[in-house]
């Protein structure tokens, strides 16, 4: 069976688009606070989402945006839960990181590793009242240093739970490259556990698809738990306004403050000996030259390019998209008027 290309695309590009919109708001200050965007984890997110139905659970972490909006979940709710709105998902309380709707079992969390306990409560509630149905667990590869989140791929593999957990692998935690805290292989690490794990582009959303197919398949006729490691990069890096990505983007102006301090700590007698700062340097100019290299790894460009369909339906789609973000981006401003904390 092959995936339903347009349906995977309507789902990523509203959530990019949704994102982007959200990203605006931000930057003109109707959103306070850190804002974590989910930007470059399309692929991996429809890939897996387009497999569930009513009665799965979804487990997110702090970019969980695009798999509540690809679930289903109403995106005005999203946006004025952004908003800090009382009429948001949870009334404005939880913000962006703690994005939920119970009547999709979706739920997040901005604790690094908590998706993995997550998902198994809900995965165990489902072994006892809903035997058929899945749960799904999102989060970095940052997080699979996490005991919690290794506590619970111990215990999906001892009970069988029906969960698959998703590592979307950007290759970062914040500003530390994972290679330097991360033992071993991640693959061999869970199949330590029992459990089956798989390799995939997160960019080529048709590849997710399929392995996630099989795994969430597998896991409704109790066959246990899976495990997903997916890679990607994130243009806007961990957060909205980065400062690295802002010297990638604009170098003159943001290093034009920052190069005396630099310098000075440079020629510093105090911290770290020279061999060591030499090294954290190069780590800085790796991580802007990967940065820089983001743009080719855009997973909905991607797919947009293989699709087959004709142009009209393409620009129709895409207009279609952008109507509903306005009318929820509209409609969610219009609610701080309307209901103010
Ligand atoms: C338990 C816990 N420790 C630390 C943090 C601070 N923190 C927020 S995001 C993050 C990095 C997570 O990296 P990763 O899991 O790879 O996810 P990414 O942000 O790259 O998507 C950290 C350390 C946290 N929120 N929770």
């Amino acid at each position: 069976m092959e995936p339903d290309q347009t349906r995977l695309y309507r789902m990523m590009l509203t959530s990019r688009r949704l994102e982007e919109a959200i990203s605006k708001l931000w930057q003109e200050g109707h959103i306070s606070g850190e804002m974590h965007l989910g930007i470059g984890e399309e692929g991996i997110v429809a890939g897996v989402v387009d497999h569930l139905s009513d009665g799965d659970a979804i487990a997110a972490d702090h970019r969980s945006t695009p798999p509540l909006v690809m679930h289903g979940v109403d995106l005005t709710g999203i946006v004025a839960e952004c908003l800090g709105s009382t009429a948001g998902l949870g009334r404005g309380l939880g913000g962006h990181m703690h994005l939920m709707s119970k009547a999709h079992l979706a739920a997040s969390s901005g604790i690094v590793g908590s998706s993995g306990p997550l998902a198994c409560g809900f995965a165990l509630a489902h072994q006892h009242l809903r035997p058929d149905r899945v749960a799904v667990a999102f989060f970095g590869e940052g997080a699979m240093n996490q005991g919690m989140l290794l506590e619970s791929l111990n215990l999906a593999g001892a009970w069988k739970l029906p969960v698959l957990f998703v590592c979307k692998d950007n290759g970062m935690a914040i500003t530390t490259p994972s290679e330097r805290v991360t033992s071993g292989n991640l693959i061999d690490r869970v199949r330590g556990f029992g459990i089956s794990a798989v390799e995939v582009d997160g960019a080529n959303v048709e590849e997710v698809w399929h392995a996630a197919g099989e795994s969430i398949s597998r896991a409704r006729r109790r066959g246990g738990p899976a495990f997903l490691l997916a890679s990607c990069v994130r243009p806007e890096g961990h957060f909205l306004g980065d400062p690295l990505l802002r010297i990638v983007r604009q170098p003159v102006a943001e290093l034009k403050d920052r190069l005396g301090p630099l310098v000075r700590s440079a020629a510093s007698t105090k911290g770290a000996g020279v061999g060591g700062r030499a090294a954290s340097l190069g780590g800085i100019a790796k991580m802007l030259s990967k940065a820089a290299t983001m743009r080719g790894q855009d997973p909905v460009g991607r797919l947009r390019k293989r699709l087959h369909i004709d142009r009209a339906d393409l620009e129709a789609l895409e207009t279609e998209v952008d109507l509903r973000i306005h009318s929820a981006i509209e409609t969610a401003l219009g609610s701080l008027q309307e209901a103010p904390r």
